[in-house]
């Protein structure tokens, strides 16, 4: 019998023909590349992905909004060996309830605690030299300024001017540290005023002596803490530092960290950070020691940090990733504990303050670039209910989950909207229209209140609310109160009136436990009224969101209540915080047997013990009309692009043009 070879099917004897071979052949390569495509999509904890993804150096930084189209370039989720949320720190108004509980150390309080206003009462008073002494070298530099390089008077976003630290203080519209550095009239509140003071320079000396370099101090154990939250970065404490001796007059202090700064702050560090804290932390800290100060060491350094931040944004979206290496690398990647390798809507949502001020000072439009691009991105995509989820995927700058909070993960990010907003003299309207409608889709959705008349914010999980509402949610009585002004006019006491009902229900947080501190998470369910039903949330860290909007409150409304409250906390402190060798965060509120969790945080120093001090200081002490806070409470000045570029303005200008 013979086989005759029948036109168009194959040699192989599988009784394909050409066109089948073809059609299957394509059909396995497509399985191929989908398989291998998935893996991207896939959490970054399954090993799989590890196996065929291998961390790899990212591409230079780019402009973002390059216009790259979804799963485009070889940008993908990369991960460290240690991916974890860093434990025993916690890192923001942008995390999710952690328990902090680091080293053990139960312990009552030192023979360091307490104490009547006597003992701070012999603290050598100094002034700041600061204005002064300022406005002498200023006019010292004056001729070495008319002779700045014409390249560094280059190209200053849309101001066509070069920055110069002269020009900006002509631009001020009141002397920073106001008439005495904002020393109160009244004998009473000045004495509040200098036990904090006293607070400061006891967790300072503390630090000092046990860790100093490292990034907090253990004050049970007396030594420091380094963690890894900073990626190798150091003295986190000092940084937190510098303004608010600065502040306090707490000049020889302030010396030592500007002289730690010089010698000894390392930026050459290989380790892997998270972006935010070191945004809000040690590039927010040496704007504003550069700001108040005007000392070139700190712009030199912050311009350096600044740059290594960049390739965090060579995502395929522009939305940066959690963790960056800062080595030259560059490399980044998504928390391991972030929903499907996304990035947190209050980490890449609070850096706008900083990136501002880094162009500023730069003359390189990229870093505003860089925010103005995760601006338009949130702006442009579709937000249930007019809410802003907390998961967003760098990738395909979709949500990744329907999850809302004003607390952890989302916090800040409404924060930086209404404060860019003010921070840009008031001419970044699309930050006002995104804060005023976001708020009202929080009042639409978010804001309650409790059977006992409290006013809260829940959280919500895709239409469900949760009952609860975490200590970080407390900024937000003092971030309602600074936007008032500039909503819609018949809704200015409207927003006054709720900033004061939440801050009012924060306040009840503290009142209702036994130590007169906060829960670190307090709920409105099962017959809970703003107090912690679960052990894990009893804890208290040092933590600044509650005085925060007791400050806010007081300058806006001069109630004497909230200076009262500041006075409770400060007391607080003192009977449960304070031990031995510096402030220590406790574990449970509702006992008065302290547990102390053996850590001084750098915000202790940076946010609450700043803001304490403001609360008893006059207004003129950093005046709002002039400056505004990062989320670490490190004051950046407003930007006047219009006196700025104006060699010939000053803060009489300015008066016209702010209104
Ligand atoms: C600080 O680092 C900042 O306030 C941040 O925004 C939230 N977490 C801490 C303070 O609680």
């Amino acid at each position: 019998m013979v086989f005759r070879k029948l036109p168009g099917v194959s040699a192989s004897g599988m009784g394909l023909r050409l066109s089948q071979k073809f059609v299957f052949l394509l059909f396995l390569s497509g399985l191929v590349t989908l398989c291998f495509g998935a893996l991207f999509f896939l959490p970054d904890s399954v090993r799989l992905k590890r196996i065929f993804l291998s961390k790899s150096e990212s591409q230079p930084a780019t402009a973002a909004g390059s216009g790259m189209a979804e799963n485009d370039a070889g940008e993908r989720p990369k991960r460290p060996r240690e991916q974890d949320r860093p434990r025993g720190v916690t890192s923001t108004k942008g995390e999710s309830g952690v328990v902090v509980a680091v080293g053990g150390g139960t312990g009552g309080r030192g023979g360091g605690g307490g104490g009547g206003l006597a003992r701070f009462k012999g603290l050598a008073r100094k002034m700041p030299p600061s204005y002064e002494a300022t406005e002498e070298r200023l006019a010292g530099e004056k001729a070495q300024e008319d002779q700045t390089p014409g390249s560094e008077k280059a190209s200053l976003l849309d101001s066509g001017a070069a920055f110069t630290y002269k020009k900006f203080r002509r631009c001020l519209l009141k002397p920073p540290l106001g008439k005495d550095g904002g020393k109160p009239g009244d004998p009473e509140t000045n004495e509040r005023r200098e036990k904090v003071k006293e607070m400061m320079k006891f967790a300072w000396d503390n630090y000092k002596q046990y860790a100093w370099g490292k990034n907090e101090l253990r004050p049970l154990t007396k030594n420091g803490h380094i963690g890894n939250m900073f990626g190798g970065l150091r003295g986190a404490s000092i940084i937190d530092s510098l303004d608010t001796l600065y502040i306090m007059g707490l000049l020889d202090e302030y010396n030592d960290a500007k002289e730690w700064v010089r010698s000894s702050l390392d930026l050459t560090s290989n380790g892997e950070a998270s972006l935010f804290e070191v945004n809000i932390r040690y590039v927010g800290g040496l704007l504003s020691a550069y700001y108040l100060t005007g000392e070139e060491l700190f712009k030199t350094k912050v311009l350096e940090l600044g740059a290594k931040l960049l390739p965090a944004f060579n995502t395929p979206t522009g939305i940066p990733r959690g963790v960056i290496n800062l080595g030259s690398s560059g490399s980044s990647w998504s928390w391991g504990w972030a929903s499907a390798g996304s990035s947190i809507l209050a980490e890449f949502g609070t850096l706008h303050l900083e990136f501002v001020h880094l162009s500023e000072l730069s003359g390189d439009p990229v870093y505003t670039e860089k925010v103005i691009n995760i601006r338009k991105l949130l702006n442009k995509i579709e937000k249930p209910q007019g809410l802003y989820p907390n998961f967003l995927s760098p990738v395909s700058g979709n949500w990744v989950q329907h999850h809302v909070s004003i607390g952890g993960l989302g916090d800040s990010f409404y924060e930086y909207l209404i404060k860019s907003y003010l921070m840009s003299d008031k001419m970044d309207e699309d930050a006002k229209n995104m804060y005023y409608n976001a708020l009202e889709a929080i009042e639409s959705n978010l804001v309650q209140k409790s059977p006992g008349g409290l006013t809260y914010m829940a959280e919500w999980r895709g239409g469900i609310l949760d009952h609860k509402m975490g200590h970080l949610a407390c900024f937000s009585g003092g971030m309602i109160g600074i936007g008032a002004d500039d909503g819609a006019p018949d809704k200015r006491q409207h927003y006054l009136d709720l900033a004061a009902e939440v801050t009012h229900t924060c306040h009840e947080s503290y009142d209702r436990s036994a130590t007169k501190l906060g829960p670190e998470a307090f709920r409105f369910d099962s017959g809970a009224e703003a107090t912690a039903t679960r052990l894990s949330d009893r804890y208290y860290i040092l933590r600044p969101e509650v005085i925060e909007s007791y400050m806010y409150m007081w300058r806006l409304t001069h109630d004497p209540k909230y200076r009262e409250w500041g006075w409770e906390a400060v007391e607080a402190l003192e009977r449960h915080c304070r031990v031995e060798s510096g402030f220590s965060g406790i574990r449970d509120v509702y006992t008065l047997s302290d547990s102390h969790d053996n850590m001084q945080q750098s915000f202790f120093l940076s946010e609450t013990l700043k803001y304490l001090y403001l609360l008893f200081s006059d207004d003129d002490l950093l005046p709002p009309e002039d400056w505004v806070f990062n989320t670490e409470a490190h004051p950046l000045p407003v930007v006047r692009k219009n006196c700025l570029q104006d060699p010939s303005s000053t803060a009489q200008d300015n008066t016209k043009l702010s209104g």
